[in-house]
């Protein structure tokens, strides 16, 4: 038996305790072994009893579980658990929002054991006639089904990105000579993703079965000699294609897509009388091959440079390329600095010392602390008072630290009213602030964006943080009218942040390009809470290069020198 469908069990076992409520701690204890199990390197159903329960978090009861599960493929307690309840009352409960007593409550009252049975339930009116429930209740299960729809089988691309190069380090292990790309979506640099594609060239057909018998397949979709595709762990599915290396770049651009960008392309070939799919670019009349090798090729063909993958979403960019118009993209390698991140002040995990060696490591020569403001107080944010004793340490390690310049900073909260969460006092006498907005972010639009503005009038705002707020697959963006706020941002020399954090990236690319047409700069930002947090740079930088933006366009691809000279608060009064 699989780790993963083991862990499956275990995690079952705590959403069915939560909806009996249940035990929190009992709950707690099946999730995190449920974890650790599927985390665990080797195969657990190999370990003999001891072992077992020498795992962390695996206490007895659970390891007795575990080991009917091994020897006989079930548990008599999931069993009973399950019996309980309507098999589809789990997605119910995984709806943004509601909790085990809601989904109880549903249940008991009005037999809701699924989410279609919720949607009958809601059309009816048969909801708000529940004690305990209302029109309010009944307004946000609405939403929680229409989000759930939106988001349905949608994978942060951060996610998708970790089990790819597991998937690939298994492939490559049994086939060694082959070349596996990674392509979809994912190579676009999306937000999300909906699968994983992944391309295998120079490999036998053997490289299917390879596939299915991976560790972390849950089920099997189909299994052909040119595609195939599996369920992986997370409810993510990988279709992995094979074509011969001749064809190894027309099958790279084929299912890099987009399908927008595909049906471009296919039309202009059409029109030079060529036709392209898979395989390679042929002429109509006498189906010879005209490329195919190598995706730049396929380009050439067509009488255009190739376009970064980033770029290839239908939005002009093939009307660019033919007019020798792409824009030189931003890399990872033209970072110069991060001008966010959080210590162990507020609600980081590491040091300012152990962030700024991470910094230099993630090859960058300043970085600003810029740790939570007092609004935020369970995150510990900081006061003036603080604030100002918390950028004297910095500046005090900053002497000790080569390599990497550290500069003082805040994250200053945005109050409800548009106010700043610290007197200008303050924030004047620290390097650089990033204004954020964190609280009431449900404020219907024309609030918001009054608070916003108003926060940009604060002459030591120099960076917008996050600007919309949202949380890729969990949180709409804010009312903000981002047009307003990018006009005002431009007149007063505000810098615009892309943060890298990958459930944010937030400028989006349509924004951020939108943001930088209007003059706006833009800062790509980590938001670093560990040592680890820095990785975040790759995905704002997917972002950016989304957005067609070049390193002239960005403030942190500036030496420190001119970095300082750019930001708002050395910039003067705006003309
Ligand atoms: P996703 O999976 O929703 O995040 O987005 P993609 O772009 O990865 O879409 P997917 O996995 O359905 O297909 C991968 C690529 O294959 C897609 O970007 C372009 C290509 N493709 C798929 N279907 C079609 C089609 O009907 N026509 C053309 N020209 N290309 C297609
Ligand atoms: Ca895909
Ligand atoms: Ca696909
Ligand atoms: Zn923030």
């Amino acid at each position: 038996m699989e780790n993963v469908a083991i862990a499956r069990v275990l995690a079952e076992i705590g959403d069915l305790l939560e909806i009996r409520g249940d035990n929190p701690f009992k709950i707690r204890a099946y999730r995190n072994a449920s974890q650790v199990l599927l985390d665990h390197p080797e195969r657990v159903s190999g370990l003999a009893a001891a072992d077992l329960r020498a795992l962390p978090g695996v206490g007895k009861d659970i390891a007795g579980r575990v080991t009917e599960l091994i020897q006989t493929g079930v548990s008599t307690f999931h069993q009973e658990l399950a019996a309980e309840f309507p098999a589809g009352l789990l997605d119910v409960l995984r709806l943004q929002g509601v909790g085990p007593k809601t989904a109880a409550l549903l249940f008991r009252e009005l037999q809701v054991g699924s989410i279609d049975d919720l949607t009958r339930a809601l059309d009816s009116g048969a909801v708000r006639d529940v004690r305990g429930m209302g029109a309010g209740k009944e307004a946000q299960l609405r939403k929680a089904i229409d989000d759930h729809q939106t988001f349905a089988g949608r994978h942060l691309a951060s996610e998708v990105w970790k089990q790819a190069h597991v998937l690939l380090a298994h492939l490559a292990e049994g086939f060694p000579d082959a070349t596996f790309d990674l392509v979809g979506s994912l190579r676009r640099g999306a937000e999300t993703c909906g699968d994983l594609d992944v391309l295998a060239t120079n490999a036998p057909v053997d490289v299917m079965a390879h596939l299915v018998g991976f560790g972390r397949v849950e089920r099997v979709l189909g299994q052909g000699a040119t595609k195939s595709s599996v369920r992986l762990v997370r409810g993510l599915q990988a279709d992995l294609r094979l074509v011969p290396a001749i064809s190894r770049g027309a099958a790279l651009q084929y299912f890099t897509g987009s399908k927008a960008h595909n049906i471009e392309l296919r039309d202009r070939a059409l029109r030079q009388g060529l036709t392209l799919n898979e395989y390679g670019l042929y002429r109509l009349d006498d189906h010879a091959s005209v490329a195919g090798e190598t995706e730049a090729g396929i380009y050439e063909a067509l009488g255009l440079p190739w376009i970064p993958p980033e770029l290839r979403e239908g939005r002009g960019e093939l009307e660019a390329a033919r007019t020798g118009h792409l824009p030189t993209l931003v890399e990872r390698s033209d970072l110069r600095g991060d001008l966010h991140c959080h210590t162990t002040a507020t609600d980081g995990k590491d040091s300012i010392r152990a962030m700024a060696l991470a910094a230099r490591d993630a090859g960058l020569t300043y970085l600003a602390i810029t740790d939570h403001s007092q609004a935020l107080a369970m995150a510990n944010g900081l006061d003036e008072h603080r604030a100002l004793a918390h950028a004297a340490v910095v500046r005090g390690i900053d002497d000790e630290l080569d390599g990497i310049t550290l500069l003082t900073g805040i994250e200053c909260d945005i109050r409800a009213d548009g106010t700043m969460d610290l007197a200008d006092d303050c924030l004047a006498q620290l390097d650089v602030v990033v204004a954020s907005v964190h609280s009431q972010l449900a404020q219907d639009g024309d609030r918001m964006t009054d608070r916003v503005l108003r926060a940009l009038e604060c002459p030591w705002v120099d960076i917008l943080g996050h600007p919309t707020g949202r949380m890729l697959l969990r949180r709409e963006p804010s009312g903000l009218d981002i047009e307003a706020v990018v006009t005002a941002a431009a007149r007063l020399g505000v810098a615009m942040e892309i943060n890298g954090q990958p459930h944010r990236r937030d400028l989006h690319d349509v924004h951020a390009r939108w943001a930088r047409d209007r003059g706006v700069r833009i800062v790509l930002s980590s938001d670093a809470h560990g040592v680890g947090g820095f990785d975040h740079l790759h995905w704002a930088t997917f972002t950016a290069r989304r957005a067609g933006l070049r390193p002239a366009d960005i403030l942190t691809c500036q030496a420190l020198p001119d970095l300082r000279a750019s930001l708002r608060r050395h910039r003067g009064a705006p003309a």
